[in-house]
């Protein structure tokens, strides 16, 4: 055998996942017997081995795959779901000598992204397409992808896949290899050592032919999903081998690489200060200085993070508070995040208030107020509030651990129980709202803003709730509740 198998962490890893929020940053997200992480080692020794951490960027998808970012030690940047070969497109238009990778999973390239793939196909973009078909929709739970398999069940089709009803599984390989531009396109499997190989063999050829500026290259790769399809890693395996590949031939679609020359686009010519200038715009187009409110808190960015489980209505509680804003005239972002991980993980929401531009509408670091209503976000979400905010947590659902939040202003109510108490737990994000309204007049208002504070709360309600009086009662009933029941747990102690 010539190959020499490798053990341990490739170097094109970073040696601790930083990245990577919470206690373990060693270990990376995916399922045992997942395709991902068995495809990302050929990546990342293939970079190291290559010597180009330096020129790689990675456009990393939506899907199980999501957090690529967190483990390649190269420049990465995380794309709407599909769109990661338009984006792609940018980053080897304005740098050509960068290395590309676009990396996609069967529902983000072959569903929702099936234009953008395609299109960037038949450019000929100089880019890398890592594209891993396991027949699913890994992340979100196991739904019907454009590549299941005629007959394979799955939660959106409980009795198997009927071609009549939607159609037959998409070869990417065989449309992409009829285009004129591509230069490679092969498709591999992840199971057997032997296949592995092939695999490893086919990523390098394909990272080589980005470096030498040869063109769009995309493997496939027939890959595990062991959770959502239900099988263990032996009949995974098997299912790929015998199932798979009778639909998706393993082997080389298209290899052009010998007769293609190097592409050379013409330079990219544009004016950066005027696309500044219309991004950033001197005067803003807005009736600054019209604000109902002077408290000198808002005098300059406010950042508030809400977190909790999916369901709680934590969004719905940011965009309360963002209505808020946009009715007191401030310039505001709410940024939902759904929790992409399938395993646990929290949906959370930042919002942003600012009487000038905001920077960045993510809450990640440096926040004034921090709003938990579930046990792992208390973990996840107290490091980045900073020393001296406010922590706002429900104690129905959440118990401080000892000695947390030590350099925090610290609140909390059963804000679940009492919800419940009033006859609905779905207002349970209206209680932690009335506490909210309750810590900024108890830490940040003056007077007037004070007087104010009940009207432009129930006003935000009523628009949020504009079409449904009754839950508008119930939400405003809510926000009394939780106004009034708010307990004061402690103050920073240093
Ligand atoms: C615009 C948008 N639509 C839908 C979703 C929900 N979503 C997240 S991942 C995913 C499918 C991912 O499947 P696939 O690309 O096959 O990746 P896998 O998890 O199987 O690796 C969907 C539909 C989303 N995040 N964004
Ligand atoms: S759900 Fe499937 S694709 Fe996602 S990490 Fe787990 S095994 Fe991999
Ligand atoms: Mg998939």
């Amino acid at each position: 055998m010539s190959e020499k198998i490798k053990l341990g962490r490739p170097a094109g890893f970073f040696d601790v996942f930083e990245r990577r929020p919470g206690a373990i940053k060693k270990n990376m997200h995916y399922c045992p017997g997942c395709g991902h992480g068995v495809l990302h080692k050929l990546i990342a020794e293939a970079i190291a081995d290559l010597g180009i951490t330096h020129r790689v960027v990675l456009a990393a998808p939506v899907g199980c795959a999501v957090f690529a970012y967190y483990y390649f030690k190269c420049r990465s940047i995380q794309c709407a779901h599909g769109r990661a070969p338009a984006v792609a497109t940018g980053l080897t238009r304005s740098n050509p000598d960068d290395v590309i990778i676009s990396y996609q999973g069967d529902g983000d390239l072959a569903s929702i992204g099936f234009n953008h793939i395609l299109q960037a196909a038949n450019r000929g973009e100089n880019m890398t397409v890592f594209f891993v078909n396991n027949a699913i929709y890994g992340m979100t739970g196991g739904q019907m992808a454009p590549t299941t398999l005629p007959g394979q069940k799955t939660q959106t089709s409980p009795l198997g896949r009927d071609v009549l009803e939607t159609g037959y599984p998409i070869r990417v390989c065989e449309m992409i290899s009829q285009f004129d531009a591509p230069v490679y396109v092969e498709r591999c499997a992840l199971t057997s050592f032997k296949n592995i190989m092939a695999a490893r063999r086919a990523v390098r050829k394909a990272l080589q032919n980005s470096m030498d500026k040869k063109g769009f290259s995309l493997v496939e790769f027939l890959s595990g999903c062991p959770v959502n399809l239900k099988m263990n890693a032996h009949d995974m395996s098997e299912f790929i081998e015998t199932k798979m590949t009778k639909f998706f031939p393993l082997g080389v679609y298209l290899d052009r690489a010998a007769e293609r020359e190097p592409i050379v686009r013409a330079e990219m010519n544009y004016d950066a200060d005027k696309i500044k200038s219309l991004l950033y715009p001197e005067e803003i187009q807005s009736e600054l200085g019209d604000y109902k409110v002077s408290s000198p808190v808002f005098d300059r960015e406010c950042r508030v993070k809400i977190s909790g489980f999916g369901g709680q209505g934590v969004l719905s509680l940011g965009y309360i508070l963002a209505i808020l804003g946009k009715q007191r005239n401030f310039n505001v972002s709410w940024l939902p995040s759904y929790g992409p991980e399938m395993r646990g993980g929290t949906a959370n929401c930042s919002v942003v208030f600012s009487k000038s531009h905001i920077g960045s509408p993510e809450a990640a670091e440096n926040c004034d107020m921090l709003v938990c209503m579930n046990q792992p976000s208390v973990e996840k979400f107290l490091p980045i509030l900073k020393a001296g905010g406010v922590l706002v947590y429900d104690s129905s659902t959440v118990k401080l651990p000892e000695g947390a939040a030590r350099d925090h202003y610290v609140y909390g109510l059963p804000a679940s129980d009492l919800a419940n108490h009033l006859g609905d737990l779905r207002a349970a994000n209206t209680v932690m709202l009335g506490a909210i309204a309750a810590v900024m007049a108890d830490n940040f208002l003056n007077d007037a803003d004070k007087a104010n504070l009940d009207t432009a709360m129930i006003e935000a309600v009523r628009e949020m709730f504009a079409k449904k009086a009754k839950a508008a009662d119930i939400n405003i009933e809510a926000y009394k509740t939780g106004k009034e029941k708010i307990e004061f747990k402690s103050v920073p102690k240093a």
